[in-house]
């Protein structure tokens, strides 16, 4: 009787800080961070953090009703982005809705999305690149009792948060801007910490990878072992495909599933991330496009949980079928464009509120839209984000004469499943698929290169009734 009743209040509620700390992240002095902390007020909620800046991770369900009550403790304007999730405009974390310091403002919405990993960081004017350098980020995953995959809860399920740094001598975070490309770090973090093992057994696991980097992009492989990706931006797929690598761009995420029960104790298996090329790119001490190793798996005798995935691993998503838009024969263009020495979308800089005419849509529309990353004097990867609902890729093409590089990316797309974030090799142009809703008000689409954004890469658009 007390169980059903309990089921029956829905709400979470949490208290969520964003404060200056030291923290211990190398040998010798702390490192003073902005960080997330959060507490459960109330409800079936976890809230893990990760001994680090980055953090924390929340888990919650599909269909909750969501609380968070931010309080702004750092010493700048600042407003929170709930990454992937579709809710409604004043809980968008827009920076017209920004938090001063020592404010507070109560985000909160129904967790309508799909049960997949998604992520929150601040999203003030100008000022979201630095704000997530110094430490402000955290996960957020969306579990859903009816998807078979949620079921098995033995199976290890492992948040891996990429990012990148550079500390100065005395162990402090320092923004390091390279060229146009934007901040690069020369030492690659997971969850917050150089050098990064994970301690796994022979078993199955499900790596829950967020590439939370202002600017790098990442080409992940294992040695001699297909990456089997489970779930993309938006969500599980219905069925794991296996893939060379995965492509994945400042803001996009991927589900995959690992199995190292062909391991023994002892080994240890890294994470790469492989070299490739573009256009713009491979400036700065570490370049975007370099190899490196990201992290390692170290084998410890221990349990063997699942060896085999549930089949099929979520409901089915259904193909897309631009037919179903409105403007089939007239898709939206919404092209990336170079002017005066800054990245422009749609032709124009951001302006807090503006709204241009063609950056209106009607409720309940269904759109193509095309973004093109292929005009203006200095060409480089963008990854493009939209805020409100998720959206399918029905199309992508590439100029010929970038066509090399890009087909040494391309295989590691994940435009299988629901996507909030893509990534725009140069050359190349993609359309994609958005059903507006269920929220009307104002939205933003961006690049992801967090300090393209800062500049202006980024535009309201307009859901009206
Ligand atoms: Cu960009």
């Amino acid at each position: 009787m007390v169980k059903t009743l309990l089921r029956q209040d829905n709400t979470v509620e949490i208290e969520l800080r964003a404060v200056q700390r030291q923290v211990k992240l190398l040998s010798g002095q702390p490192t003073s961070v902005w960080t997330y902390e959060a507490r459960r007020i109330r409800g079936d909620v976890s809230i893990k953090h990760l001994d680090s800046f980055v953090g924390p991770v929340i888990r919650v369900r599909r269909g909750q009703r969501f609380i968070a009550r931010f309080i702004n403790q750092i010493s700048e304007t600042t407003t929170v982005h709930w990454h992937g999730l579709n809710v409604p405009e004043h809980a968008d974390g827009h920076p017209k809705d920004s938090v001063p310091p020592g404010g507070q403002r109560v985000y909160e919405f129904e967790i309508i999305n799909r049960a997949g990993t998604y992520w929150f960081h601040p999203h003030p004017d100008m000022r979201t690149g630095r704000h997530v350098w110094n430490g402000l980020a955290g996960m957020l995953i969306v579990r859903d009792d009816e998807e078979p995959i949620e079921q098995l809860d033995d199976v290890e399920d492992m948040p891996i948060i990429l990012q990148d740094r550079t500390f100065n001598a005395s162990n402090q975070i320092v923004y390091s801007i390279v060229g146009m490309e934007g901040a690069l770090g020369n030492r690659i973090l997971v969850n917050g910490r150089p050098n990064y093992a994970a301690k796994v057994t022979p078993s199955c696991y499900r790596l829950r990878i967020l590439n939370g980097s202002n600017t790098r992009i990442y080409k992940l492989a294992f040695d001699n072992m297909p990456m089997v990706a489970i779930g993309t931006d938006g969500g599980l797929l219905h069925q794991a495909v296996e893939k060379p690598y995965i492509a994945l761009a400042p803001g996009e995420r991927v589900d995959l599933w690992v199995d190292f029960s062909r391991f023994h104790p002892g080994q240890s298996v890294p994470l790469r991330s492989l070299p490739f090329s573009a256009t713009g790119i491979g400036q700065g001490p570490l370049p975007n496009g370099a190899g490196f190793e990201v992290m390692r798996f170290d084998i410890r005798p221990g349990h063997r949980g699942y060896t085999r995935l549930p089949r099929p691993l979520a409901s089915k998503i259904p193909t897309p079928d631009q037919k179903e838009a409105v403007n089939y024969t007239n898709p939206r263009a919404l092209p990336i464009s170079f002017d005066r020495g800054r990245f422009l979308l749609n032709g124009a800089a951001f302006r807090l509120t503006e709204v241009a005419s063609n950056e209106r849509v009607r409720l309940k529309d269904t759109e193509v839209w095309t973004f093109a990353n292929t005009t203006g004097t200095m060409i480089m990867p963008h990854p493009i984000h939209l805020h409100g609902p998720s959206f399918r890729v029905i199309e992508r093409t590439i100029q010929n004469v970038h066509r090399a590089n890009w087909e040494a990316m391309r295989e590691g797309y994940t435009d299988e499943g629901w996507k909030d974030t893509i990534l725009l090799m140069p050359g190349e142009s993609a359309k994609i698929l958005i059903n507006f809703g269920p929220y009307d008000g104002l939205f933003l689409y961006h690049c992801h290169m967090l300090e393209h954004e800062d500049q202006g890469m980024m535009r309201n658009y307009l859901v009206y009734r």
